[in-house]
């Protein structure tokens, strides 16, 4: 058989096969070298992801036909956010693949004040997910790209409280993160901690099938992601890099809405994201585990880097389950530029204090 590392763009039918039967689960397997107790879970968690992320693609494609999919609940959730119909179905998607799964001890939520507890499932050394069913949800009536982000780690001890105290730790201790981005095909993305490979759904397979591996984010690009109508809502020190980007040759402004969306985008083409911390949400918008921590983890597995503008977002150890922080991530330059005006400031007030002291 061809060697499909030095054969030219062939799509003969010895090809399309070995493309076609690199699934996600057969990857995850290759990825840990392992056919071992752990190695099998996590393949199938990560199945059980693509499940759920096909059954959502399925419900966003038909959801101007479907009577009750638009628009919203009427309810708030535990964010003080109007929660849109999306959401809540999604949620359930991502608890009904789950339940019977005998993998998974906790589902915590952007939607569920506490985490969904399974008790069945909890002899230690089995597993939590954290997810954001759907991000972005803004933009699913309009029919714009939307995300489901989510965080494998390893379930410790019993949480018979279901407070989610357990899951009160910092990013390094994720065994696993990645996002489903739908849009004009639905793309999977995910890292073991061996880099970043993405699948795209093929629907004629109903199958997410491998679309590229080891994935390197560029160190600097030309796209910065920020929404400029919080510009007076935000810190000098960040209005100053604004300044600064508007000023210097080489800068596009791209913002979606939806954080995967513009996540996906930097992650390809290089640049950097930012959510700083606001006068209304001095802590920002975004929260530390089921959104920025995942992300976080997948762009350091591509090479780029992620921060809360004072310290590693990684090493940020959360005091409660939906602590939201500042977040800029990307490129390793990009981040470390925005960061910069952040740590200028805060040298500049330091100094300040210590002359008036
Ligand atoms: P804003 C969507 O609600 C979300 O959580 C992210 O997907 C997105 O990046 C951000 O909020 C958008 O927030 O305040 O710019 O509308």
């Amino acid at each position: 058989m061809q060697n499909l590392e030095t054969a030219p763009m062939d799509l003969s039918y010895d090809y399309a096969l070995d493309r076609d039967c690199t699934t996600l689960s057969r990857h995850v397997l290759q990825q840990l070298q392992s056919f071992g107790s752990e190695a099998q879970d996590l393949s199938a968690i990560m199945s059980r992801i693509a499940l759920a992320a096909k059954i959502i693609a399925r419900r966003l494609s038909r959801a101007g036909l479907v009577e009750g999919a638009l628009g919203f609940t009427g309810d708030i959730n535990v964010q003080g956010e109007a929660v849109k119909k999306m959401d809540l179905f999604a949620n359930e998607v991502f608890i009904a693949v789950f339940k019977q799964s005998g993998l998974v001890c906790q589902l915590a939520s952007e939607e569920m004040e506490k985490p969904y507890y399974i008790p069945e499932n909890c002899p230690v050394g089995r597993y939590t997910l954290l997810y954001d069913p759907i991000d972005g949800s803004s933009n699913v009536d309009i029919n714009l790209n939307v995300g489901s982000i989510f965080s494998i780690r390893q379930q410790v001890g019993n949480d018979p409280e279901q407070t989610g105290l357990d899951l009160l730790q910092s990013g390094h201790r994720q065994l696993a993160s990645g996002y489903v981005l739908y849009g004009p095909s639905t793309v999977l993305v995910y890292s073991i901690g061996t880099g970043v490979h993405t699948f795209t759904l093929d629907p004629s397979l109903g199958e997410f099938i491998l679309s590229a591996e080891n994935i390197q984010i560029p160190a600097h690009g030309s796209v910065y992601s920020v929404n400029e109508g919080n510009f007076w809502q935000c810190d000098e020190a960040i209005r100053d890099f604004i300044r600064y980007v508007h000023r210097h040759e080489g800068y596009t402004a791209r913002y979606s809405g939806a954080l995967v969306g513009d996540i996906h985008r930097i992650l390809l083409q290089g640049g950097v994201f930012l959510y700083p911390g606001t006068l209304k949400q001095p802590e920002g918008k975004l929260r530390l585990l089921y959104e920025s921590a995942p992300l976080a983890f997948l762009i350091e597995q591509a090479g780029g880097s992620a921060s809360t503008g004072l310290e590693p977002l990684m090493s940020v150890v959360p005091t409660h389950l939906h602590q939201r922080t500042p977040l800029i991530i990307g490129s390793k330059d990009d981040v470390a530029l925005a960061v910069s005006f952040i740590q200028e400031k805060v040298r500049m007030d330091e100094d300040r204090l210590m002359v008036n002291s």
